[in-house]
């Protein structure tokens, strides 16, 4: 595991300025830095991304082929509606964390469906923004997984 893409949704870009007891107080650009901080100690060099854009995350997706090792997905409300995100994930061959700030499942209805759960080596849910350093820490034990 040399190389990570760390892939944030739609909103992402509002953390920590509204809504902080869904998604709690922390900004995407601390939780970026916090991200690369942990890589780097780790050996892993990482790519932040956010998008507000569909079309732009399935193309972040695809480039990622050959590039990246992993991809650590946050896509936000995408996750459960976007078939095309899932196709881009199949098509990239880079095995895929999915992640999210909340516990989907123990939110609305609509949150328990996920289109990427279909096609990610795993969840991490649930564990504000504490999560993306377990998804770098899965991500780079993702060659002990059978
Ligand atoms: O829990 C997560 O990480 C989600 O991916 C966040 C998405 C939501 O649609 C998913 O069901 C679960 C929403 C991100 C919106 O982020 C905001 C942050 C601050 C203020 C408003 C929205």
């Amino acid at each position: 595991m040399s190389s990570l893409l760390i892939l944030n949704g739609p909103n992402l870009n509002m953390l920590g300025v509204r809504q902080p007891e869904i998604y709690g107080a922390t900004r995407l650009e601390d939780i970026k830095a916090n991200c690369v901080a942990h890589a780097e100690a780790l050996g892993i060099s990482c790519k932040f991304e956010q998008s507000n854009d569909e079309g732009k995350l399935v193309t972040l997706i695809q480039d990622a082929r050959g590039v990246h090792d992993a991809i650590i997905l946050n896509a936000g409300a995408y996750t459960h509606t976007s078939i095309a995100l899932m196709d881009a994930i199949i098509a990239s061959e880079v095995p895929t964390i999915e992640l999210h700030l909340s516990n989907i499942h123990a939110r609305e209805e609509f949150r328990h469906h996920s289109y990427i759960s279909r096609v990610a080596v795993g969840q991490i849910c649930g564990f504000g923004a504490k999560g993306y350093l377990l998804a770098i820490d899965a991500a780079a034990g993702l060659s002990e997984i059978p």
